[in-house]
């Protein structure tokens, strides 16, 4: 398998997952600006809105969102529990979960990076991430992760998320509880590995 990603960016997510559960990958690096690959592709030509992450699989095909690429691979090594077995309530919560950080978290902090947005408008994705944010700092706060209180595939993407506050030159501070969970989970060999082999790719 082969994922496609941007040092930092939410396809850190299945990273962590990737190395979580011991599968075999190959990381290759998307430049966005140019959208072309370190081995050289046209991005494009394998995830046609031009966004990490991608993963393709040994016979070539491609899944290209960050929530069915996470329960993709969680399903490869059921053993891992790192998602409720398919079927199940807890799995149909653990995608309403998946969805709700990819609607409403991912996509409102990605008007943020961009410089030409002017900061009126932003300001009104910030207050709207901030509520979502409230929300989730009294699940966690709780409880060690979230949902079933051990590790998952949703914790991988919502600690994903929670780097991106620094870059964007806001603090965690008014949430002590997503400050724990990101500690938490920054401890975990697989993070730790991921970062690593992500930054050390950085340009
Ligand atoms: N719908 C996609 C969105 C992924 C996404 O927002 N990717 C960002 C990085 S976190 C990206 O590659 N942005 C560059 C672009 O859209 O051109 C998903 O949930 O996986």
């Amino acid at each position: 398998m082969k994922l496609f990603y941007t040092p930092g960016a939410c396809s850190l997510a299945p990273h962590i997952v990737l190395r979580e559960l011991g599968l075999p990958f190959k990381l290759v690096r998307v430049d966005q600006s140019t959208k072309t690959t370190s081995e050289g592709q046209d991005y494009f030509s394998i995830a046609p809105c031009g966004y990490v992450a991608a993963l393709q699989l040994a016979d070539g095909n491609v899944l290209n969102e960050g929530s069915t690429i996470l329960e993709y691979l969680a399903d490869l090594k059921p053993e891992a529990s790192l998602a409720p077995p398919a079927g199940s309530w807890e799995r149909v919560k653990m995608r309403e979960r998946l969805s709700f950080l990819s609607c409403e978290l991912n996509s409102t902090m990605n008007p943020l990076w961009k410089e030409v947005i002017p900061d009126g408008v932003k300001q009104i994705f910030r207050m709207r991430l901030f509520k979502r944010f409230d929300v989730l700092d009294k699940e966690v706060a709780g409880s060690h992760y979230q949902l079933a209180g051990t590790f998952s595939i949703a914790d991988a993407y919502l600690f994903t998320m929670l780097r991106w506050p620094k870059r964007l030159g806001f603090s965690l501070e008014p949430w002590p509880a997503l400050r724990q969970f990101q500690s938490r989970v920054e401890s975990r060999p697989s993070v730790c590995e991921s970062l690593a082999a992500e930054l050390s790719a950085q340009d």
